[in-house]
């Protein structure tokens, strides 16, 4: 079974028109398209460099407050600059697109212009007939992160849908254990609400600021049920990684339980030997039982984003990733229950008598120091786990050359 359509979708800068696009990407997900939704007020810039990032087929553009003519163009400009023309453009706008303008618009490079009255079924079947077929001939990347993600969209094909492996992707991922540590990679879980994606979002801010050359890349993912769509969501919650120097990859579950995809293993070890400072892992929203990183073996630290509402404090003693991780973090600790939900955890980290951290954030407030907090906490581990990783190389090196000096 070939991998679903992935389409970018989004609403131009200076338009807040998201109900009509938040109805037809319902209606693409019913019918198998992977979805990856950026939001509202997004400029030419942030579509662009999403598009190329996820790799999709086409963007599809619903754009309400004027300038579409311009806007479309520019974006199709865009892409075409970028060595990407091979993503394509569609869009709608109700009755604000003429037909002279979309007559305009198609001939600037725009492949369709659906108008009032268009039936979703006609929009859905146009996805289909226009962009399932794979892309065979793809343009030589023009950047090393079009590189990139054409090397995530052959191992996330090699896959197809479903947990058997099918064939094996063409890209060399080396052996984690094997290679040099080029970045450290950081595995956040949870459940669905807690807050993860705007904790990563902060989080990233606060890198960005930090390290004014640094790059980071992040793996988010989103549920999906193998050969249906799925809306890959996180995109439109993050405001500070439209970035350059942030690489963002969305993927579907496809049908795997636990919170990560069957491709995502090699996706990992693809990010972490290409030259990013950080990577960041996200799961889908999290059960009880979920250990997602545990059969990965690619992660160096992991963070557990609680809610302070879990329930009662028996329901603390079915979490496993409260023995699992390294950092907990109770976000949205404005709420009423988090003072309760503060000393409840950290009494059951203590049964644990490891070195957990506990972290109180509230994600959504700009500057909040507890995210100050779990940025230094993540750093440090950061920073104590090159350092042991230079120490072991280094006594590596000493036994090697002695064992030269006595040969
Ligand atoms: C709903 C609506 C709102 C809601 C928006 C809610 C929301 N969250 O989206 C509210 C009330 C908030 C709103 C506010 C405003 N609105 Co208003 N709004 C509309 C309205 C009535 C409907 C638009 C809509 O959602 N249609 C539903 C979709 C599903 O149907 P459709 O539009 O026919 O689209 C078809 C195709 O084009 C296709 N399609 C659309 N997009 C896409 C994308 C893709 C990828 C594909 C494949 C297909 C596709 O799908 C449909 C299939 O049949 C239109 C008037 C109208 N009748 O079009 C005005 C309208 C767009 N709004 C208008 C204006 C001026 C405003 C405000 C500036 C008003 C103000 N002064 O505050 C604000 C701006 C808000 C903002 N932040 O941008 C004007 C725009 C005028 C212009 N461009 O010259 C319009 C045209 C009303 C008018 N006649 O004056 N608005």
């Amino acid at each position: 079974m070939p991998s679903p359509i992935r389409v970018l979708t989004a609403v131009p800068i200076c338009d807040g028109h998201d109900s009509a696009i938040n109805t037809i990407n319902l209606e693409f997900i019913r019918h198998g398209i992977e979805v990856i939704y950026l939001g509202y007020h997004r400029s030419v810039g942030d579509i662009v460099r999403a598009a190329i990032q996820e790799d999709v087929r086409a963007i599809g553009i619903s754009s309400y407050n004027g300038g579409h003519i311009e806007f479309f163009a520019a974006v199709v400009d865009l892409l075409r600059k970028k060595g990407a023309d091979d993503i394509k453009v569609f869009g709608g706008g109700g009755g604000t697109i003429t037909h002279d303008d979309a007559a305009m618009m198609r001939r600037k490079g725009v492949d369709e212009i659906f108008f009032a009255g268009t039936s979703l079924d006609d929009m859905v079947k146009f996805v289909h007939r226009r962009y399932a077929k794979p892309r065979t001939k793809r343009p030589r990347p023009k950047s090393l992160d079009q590189e990139l993600a054409h090397s995530l969209s052959e191992i996330e094909e090699a896959y197809g849908i479903g947990k058997r492996k099918r064939r094996k992707p063409k890209i060399k991922i080396a052996n984690r254990k094997s290679q040099i540590a080029n970045s450290r990679v950081i595995g956040f879980t949870g459940p669905g609400g807690a807050g993860k994606t705007t904790l990563i979002d902060e989080l990233v801010l606060r890198f960005l600021n930090q390290n004014p050359e640094g790059r980071i890349a992040i793996l988010s993912h989103d549920p999906s049920v193998v050969g249906k769509g799925a809306l890959l969501g996180d995109r439109a919650t993050m405001i500070n990684s439209q970035d350059d120097r942030v690489f963002m990859r969305s993927m579907a579950t496809r049908g795997q339980a636990g919170g990560l995809s069957p491709a995502t293993r090699d996706c990992l070890a693809l990010l972490a030997q290409s030259n990013f400072d950080y990577v960041v892992i996200e799961t889908v929203g999290t059960g009880q039982e979920a250990m997602p990183f545990q059969k990965n073996g690619i992660v160096d630290s992991t963070v557990l984003v609680m809610n302070p509402d879990y329930g009662s404090r028996l329901q603390l003693q079915k979490i496993v990733m409260l023995d699992l991780a390294d950092i907990v973090v109770v976000n949205k600790s404005d709420l009423q229950r988090a003072r309760t939900a503060h000393s409840e955890i950290e009494q059951r980290l203590e049964q644990n008598r490891r070195d957990q951290q506990l972290v109180d954030t509230v994600a959504k407030r700009h500057r909040d120091p507890g995210v100050d907090r779990l940025f230094e906490l993540i750093s440090n581990r950061s920073v104590a786990a090159v350092s042991s990783s230079r120490r072991s190389g280094a006594k590596a090196d000493d036994r090697r050359s002695k064992r030269r000096r006595r040969s």
